[in-house]
């Protein structure tokens, strides 16, 4: 077996956008996905469910050639849609301009997208072969075809983990060394439900946004599909009142936005229906101090670091990883060493990236609403301007700069701090002393390179 071939476990989107990147620089890449091959039989996903696009993983998509046809099929959404208890609804930007804004994207479109653009590259996809178990002294992986209960065998140099938050190659990683893992659950799940086209098919709400329904401790969120519907994601405690343990059935979930989501129920039809067909997904957080089995096997994506998904960033954090580890891979004769520097690279990223998802919960369902927290945006705005160098919003950071997670983390920590200092008692922006803010800043701020 030549010492440039390797093997990735799952084909969902770190391991299609992998499979391509390693396959164009010339690697010899074989991918083995448990499910069916999603263009042959249709998206086994199921529902139309979007993701949203940032930066970061629309960068990792040029790196392969493939943000164009991405891109060709996105919705851009400009802001946050705050819809309020009243039924008001205000818009607020997420950027400076149409330059600074994040796309809804279809996962089963592009999911295929990056299958295809993996065969191009001449990577080989095995469909229908989940991962057993792994024989690490042998090198060699056992297959499952579900559907037929069929089995194979296949010889590998190194092992690449996409296979997601419930990753087999994990659970075989961590029966022959420790990988410090734990798992925080939220305490909170969620439930999809969807706005079908208005009458005249087109959107019923604004489609250039990320609608949210803050709530306090639950809200709503809708991201817009091509197909002009809207997936709608409830996000509720897991216990309590109200909780999915107070609102169980599609009678209870219709009483309960008829008081509290007054003005999306005529939006969502068939709420009901959805209510009860829909699972409840479960939200949490893993942390692993380990990513890689010395040259045999590492994790990204997902089954590395899976987050809660208030952030955006799960995917576009993904991406990151198959950009990192392909130019790991290629600078790095010892492939050994090529995993321990992703890994040395990539963990504290993560690990900034999920405390930043956990944070955005509290900002999305409860802090938007806020009159100090209005406060502190219209000054963090000012700032922004008057330090465009110096002083970039946490949001922009994360979504649309590539500056490494843990950089936007530690800065916006600082700018939290200084902002809180300087809106502290007050009611208005007036009378701040802007000399002593400019001087902070720049005395706390080091300039940022410029571009994204
Ligand atoms: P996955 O995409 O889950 O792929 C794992 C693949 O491995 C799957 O194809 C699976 O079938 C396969 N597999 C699993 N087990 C095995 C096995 N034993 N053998 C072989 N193959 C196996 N992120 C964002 O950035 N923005 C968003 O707006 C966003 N929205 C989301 C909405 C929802 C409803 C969910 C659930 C997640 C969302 N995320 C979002 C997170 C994002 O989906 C994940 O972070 C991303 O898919 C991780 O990619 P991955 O390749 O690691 O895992
Ligand atoms: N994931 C998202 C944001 C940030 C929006 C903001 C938030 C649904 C299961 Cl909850 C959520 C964001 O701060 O204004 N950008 O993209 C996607 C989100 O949820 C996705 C759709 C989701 C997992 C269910």
């Amino acid at each position: 077996m030549s010492a440039r071939h390797l093997t990735i476990v799952g084909a969902g989107l770190a391991g299609g956008l992998l499979a391509t990147l390693l396959a164009q620089r010339g690697w010899s890449v074989d991918v083995f996905e448990r499910r069916g091959d999603p263009r042959v039989r249709g998206y086994a996903g199921g529902r139309s469910i979007n993701l949203a696009l940032a930066e970061r993983g629309l960068h990792a998509l040029r790196a392969a050639g493939a943000d164009g046809a991405v891109l060709d099929k996105a919705v851009m959404m400009r802001g946050r849609m705050v819809h309020g208890a009243d039924g008001q609804q205000q818009l607020l930007r997420y950027g400076r301009d149409d330059s600074e804004v994040i796309w809804s994207v279809s996962r089963g479109e592009l999911n295929i997208t990056l299958l295809d653009a993996a065969e191009r590259a001449g990577a080989r996809l095995h469909f229908d072969r989940r991962l057993d178990y792994v024989d690490f002294d042998a090198r060699r992986a056992g297959f499952v075809d579900d559907s037929s209960g069929a089995r194979t065998e296949h010889d590998f140099t190194a092992l690449l983990g996409a296979d997601g938050a419930g990753s087999a190659l994990r659970t075989a990683m961590a029966a022959h060394s420790d990988l410090g893992e734990r798992t925080e659950p939220l305490g909170h799940g969620y439930k999809e439900l969807e706005i079908p086209p208005a009458p005249d098919g087109g959107f019923r709400i604004e489609p250039n946004a990320l609608h949210i329904w803050p709530r306090g401790h639950y809200m709503c969120i809708a991201l817009p599909n091509d197909e002009r519907t809207f997936t709608v994601t409830l996000f509720l405690p897991t216990a309590g009142d109200p909780s999915f343990e107070t609102i169980r059935t599609g009678e209870d979930a219709h009483t309960f936005f008829t008081r509290d989501f007054t003005d999306a129920v005529p939006l969502i039809p068939d709420l009901e229906q959805d209510f009860e067909r829909n699972p409840i997904g479960t939200l949490s957080t893993l942390y692993l101090e380990r990513w890689h089995l010395d040259d045999r096997a590492v994790l990204l994506g997902d089954a590395a670091h899976a987050m809660v998904p208030f952030h955006g960033q799960g995917m576009n954090c993904a991406f990151e990883d198959c950009v990192a580890l392909a130019d790991h891979l290629d600078r790095t004769e010892d492939r050994a060493s090529a995993f321990a520097a992703f890994e040395r690279e990539r963990l504290p990223n993560a690990r900034a990236i999920q405390a930043m998802a956990l944070e955005n919960y509290l900002e999305m369902r409860a802090r938007v609403d806020e009159e100090d927290f209005l406060l502190q945006r219209a000054l963090e705005r000012e700032l922004a301007e008057r330090h465009p160098d110096r002083f970039v919003p946490r949001y922009a950071m994360v979504t649309f700069r590539r500056l490494p997670y843990a950089t936007a983390f530690e800065r916006g920590q600082v700018q939290r701090a200084l902002l809180v200092e300087a809106t502290r008692g007050r009611g208005s922006l007036d009378g701040i002393d802007r000399a002593w803010l400019d001087a902070e800043v720049a005395r706390r701020l080091t300039p940022l390179p410029a571009g994204p």
